[in-house]
């Protein structure tokens, strides 16, 4: 039978959702992955809270429920115990640019080698439609419903000061693409950040304005900066300007926060030890001369 990752665990996404274009899209590549040798035991998906955060629950993948904004704490934590596995975090826009941003600039400062999905509906959705930090200038929400008075963060270009190795956009629209972009961002050896424009069906549906401005980037070198700079600051998520798709930045062969850091030891022998060498000391019961890990 052909295997579809999909779990049994009912869906609860409106229609129209694009969470579902990220679900599908997603799996397709763990499929390929997996048929290029990549063993699914060997990929974690830690989510966060939010409408995207049930992806956790419909994907049939080893997975992490994080609280909000912490979903890369938890994938840091998880990359530096097993540095073997493949780390993904699907995270919101709420959840990433608001709650955990101080998570998400460190995270790219470091290089860690993670693949960092932003489903940015521009909205907290599961909340039902307050403005987060890449809402539009004057959106009406629920939270402001005479409009908000602050311009929104440019994650783009926010994550290329950051020192984040791969920069790109996708659009939940544009499913082969997508698929290119996320397939990219797995085989990336470093932070891999992708901000997703996501339909929120519910409270923000910018189809029709996606649609008409987004264009599929072409004959860019990502390997430019400055270039990647230039095209990520060409829209500000807020004013109408092309909306470019595509990976902006990537430099690869960059040192990974995983390779530099110190490791625990690495067999599980060593490492029941260590842990009751910790609860030994912490209980006063640690024998002379024993040293704790
Ligand atoms: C620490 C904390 N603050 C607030 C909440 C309430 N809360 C749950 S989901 C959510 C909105 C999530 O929005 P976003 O991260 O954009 O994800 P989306 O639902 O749009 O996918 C909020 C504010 C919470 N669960 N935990
Ligand atoms: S509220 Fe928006 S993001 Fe949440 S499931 Fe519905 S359409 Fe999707």
């Amino acid at each position: 039978m052909k295997r579809t990752l999909i779990t049994p665990a009912r869906n609860t996404w409106c229609p129209g959702c694009g969470n579902f274009a990220i679900l599908h899209t997603l799996r397709d590549v763990l499929l390929e992955r997996e048929r290029e040798g990549h063993s699914l035991e060997q990929t974690v998906l830690v989510s966060g809270i939010g409408c995207h955060a049930k992806i956790a629950d419909y994907l049939d993948i080893n997975s992490f429920y994080a609280i909000h904004g912490r979903t890369i704490p938890v994938a840091t934590g998880i990359k530096l115990a097993h540095p073997d596995l493949s780390v993904i975090c699907c995270a919101g826009d709420g959840d990433c640019y608001a709650e955990g941003l101080d998570h998400l600039v460190f995270a790219a400062k470091r290089n860690i080698d993670l693949t960092m999905i932003v489903h940015d509906n521009r909205v907290y959705g599961l909340t039902t439609g307050q403005y987060t930090p890449t809402s539009p200038l004057n959106f009406k929400g629920r939270s402001t419903p005479g409009g908000t008075h602050e311009k929104p963060l440019n994650p783009l270009a926010l994550m290329l000061a950051s020192g984040a190795t791969m920069v790109s956009r996708a659009y939940t629209r544009q499913l082969d693409h997508l698929r290119g972009v996320l397939a990219e961002g797995m085989a990336h050896r470093g932070f891999a950040f992708i901000d997703v424009l996501q339909i929120c069906a519910s409270f923000f549906d910018m189809t029709g304005y996606y649609n008409e401005h987004t264009y599929l980037l072409s004959g860019n070198d990502p390997s430019d900066f400055w270039e990647a700079w230039k095209i990520a600051r060409e829209w500000d998520y807020s004013t109408d300007a092309p909306i470019a798709l595509g990976t902006l930045y990537r430099s690869s062969g960059e040192p990974v926060y995983d390779d530099a850091y110190h490791s625990p030891p690495q067999s599980q022998t060593e490492r029941d030890a260590a842990v009751r060498a910790l609860i030994d000391r912490k209980a006063g019961r640690l024998p002379p001369g024993v040293k704790d890990a």
